[in-house]
């Protein structure tokens, strides 16, 4: 078949420090891989941070996991099916196998001059675009912030919250703001015994409160499910298929944000996305601020038809100065993205921009 494989640590700017409860983000980390073959190039993005703080990856073990143990598999696969069979055997590691699996599908979909989207089974020619907002200095702050993006046109405003950052800031959000779409992600800052604090989000008409509890959490969840108003939405517990089975069955979330690379890649996406599907379970896309390239994945998985709410896939420029793709990912008059019409993940990836970025690269050859 004659592949040629490379990967990039790549290390870019982020406009303004991203805070959350589990910790800051000033420069964003990501592996970046690129898979040629007969001339066409899919690209794939593992957007583990430089820290371990959102899960136990980072960008240097998805660089060393990918170059060790995905490279020899991701040559020879001729499907993203075949390549998640070849590495069943590497436990966990999800981010790093869907940097790998989402270079095939790119590949994949370029082969047959398709766009990703339409390959995936999308059924919509835009997505609806929300904005997640880090934890902020001040209430003033937070409310300059929330204020310009809802200029941009942003159809749907998440606040980061953590014990001292919850009732007060959303409160003041909502009386600033009453009929604007809202929800809350804690990353996973509570207790079960903290459920006071959260019982007092119950009066402000969120939308959701994302991962509350513990990031492997299912069986608090569905305990705290049963207390609030507020529909629990779950992130960081969900990394498989099978998590969000159980979910399900255990009752500890009623909507699901679905992060490709958290789950492995898009087929696991894929698969998740029919069951929520298929009993009831809305989902939406959540994202990991992605590079321009992952983020092309992203506004894939958001056409298809169970995603319900507005997604967290905003612009190029609510990330990053520069992004590495031509066209950037711009946001529409109606606050959306359209998917575009070109094939593969439909926007050109600026290879010397990306090189400029790398700390280092690995090839096959
Ligand atoms: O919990 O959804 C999260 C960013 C990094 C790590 C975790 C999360 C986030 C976001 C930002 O909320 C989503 C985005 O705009 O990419
Ligand atoms: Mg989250």
């Amino acid at each position: 078949m004659g592949r040629k494989l490379e990967i990039f640590l790549v290390e870019m700017p982020l406009l303004a420090p991203f805070e959350i409860s589990s910790g800051v983000s000033e420069r964003r980390q990501c592996v970046i891989v690129r898979l040629e073959e007969d001339g066409l190039v899919g690209w794939g993005e593992a957007p583990a941070d430089s820290q371990p703080f959102y899960s136990y990856e980072t960008s240097e073990t998805a660089f060393y996991i990918i170059k060790e143990f995905l490279s020899k598999p991701l040559m020879e696969a001729k499907d993203p099916n075949e390549f998640l069979n070849k590495v069943r055997n590497v436990r966990g590691h999800q981010m790093a196998k869907a940097g790998a699996e989402m270079a095939l599908w790119d590949l994949e979909a370029k082969k047959a001059s398709i766009p990703l989207w339409k390959l995936l089974g999308g059924v919509r020619e835009e997505i609806e675009s929300g904005v997640s907002v880090g934890i902020q200095r001040s209430v003033d702050e937070l409310l300059r912030i929330v204020s310009s993006y809802l200029d941009e046109g942003y159809r749907r405003i998440k606040l980061k919250i953590k014990p001292g950052w919850d009732k007060d800031i959303v409160g003041a959000v909502r009386r600033e703001y009453p009929d604007i779409k809202l929800q809350v992600d804690a990353n996973a800052a509570y207790r079960l015994q903290d459920w006071p604090s959260l019982k007092e989000l119950d009066k402000y008409e969120l939308l959701m409160i994302e991962q509350p509890l513990d990031y492997d959490d299912l069986v608090d969840h569905s305990i705290l499910a049963k207390m609030l108003k507020t529909p629990i939405c779950l992130d960081e517990s969900i990394k498989k298929p099978e998590d969000s089975y159980k979910a399900y069955r255990l009752g500890s979330c009623s909507i699901i944000n679905l992060k490709p690379a958290r789950v492995g890649g898009l087929l696991n996406s894929k698969i998740i996305h029919d069951f929520c599907e298929s009993v009831g379970m809305p989902i939406w896309i959540g994202g990991m601020l992605e590079t321009g390239i992952g983020r092309g994945h992203l506004v894939a998985a958001a056409t298809l038809p169970n995603v319900k709410f507005p997604n967290d896939i905003s612009a190029s420029s609510r990330y990053y100065e520069e992004d590495i793709v031509d066209p950037p990912w711009e946001l529409t008059s109606r606050g959306t993205i359209r998917a575009p019409g070109a094939p593969g993940i439909g926007v050109e990836v600026l290879e010397e921009k990306l090189r400029k970025f790398s700390l280092r690269s690995w090839s096959s050859s």
